[in-house]
């Protein structure tokens, strides 16, 4: 049985993983709008993967006798000022998202829920990966400065990107 402080910041983590989603949606939008249809490709891949980490939220509460609920979207940001300001909102976001994990791995240890705990470390492990594959993103970037011959080539290696579902992929 999941606790209510445990089923609360579970459900807000589903949202925050849904928001993900939608920012990097909307960045897929805003590369497309550039015609770096690469970085595009890489970001829909990327929202996809949130989708998939809500779900694992959404899956574990109803696993454990809760109630997985849904809450408003807030609308993401539409436009930015290169692709590199793009990736470190990215990076920045994902450093958030891993403060958030921690925060639930703390609450899990202080309710003593160790099934919690255990589900958690997946995502503390994946927080490791998603902060690093848009920071070397964001670090390519800015080595090739303004550079359109190197934009073209990241954009040639980004649209390499397939998605992987969770399960398949451990
Ligand atoms: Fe769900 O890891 Fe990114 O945000």
């Amino acid at each position: 049985m999941l606790g209510q402080k445990i089923e609360e910041a579970f459900n807000e983590q589903i949202n925050k993983e849904l928001f993900s989603g939608y920012l990097y949606l909307s960045m897929s939008a805003y590369f497309l709008s550039i015609n770096l249809n690469g970085f595009a490709s890489w970001m829909r891949v990327q929202a996809l993967e949130e989708l998939t980490h809500a779900m694992k939220f959404f899956d574990f509460i109803n696993e454990r006798g809760g109630r997985a609920e849904l809450h408003e979207a807030k609308a993401p940001q539409k436009e930015w000022e290169s692709p590199l300001a793009a990736f470190e909102d990215a990076y920045e976001h994902e450093c958030f998202i891993s403060n958030c994990i921690n925060d639930l791995v703390n609450l899990s240890l202080d309710e003593k829920d160790h099934a919690s705990n255990n589900f958690l470390q997946w995502f503390v492990s994946e927080q490791v990966e998603e902060e690093a594959s848009v920071d070397e993103v964001a670090q390519k970037l800015k080595l090739i400065g303004g550079d359109g011959g190197g934009l073209f080539l990241v954009d040639q290696e980004l649209a390499q990107r397939v998605f992987t579902p969770p399960a398949a992929a451990k």
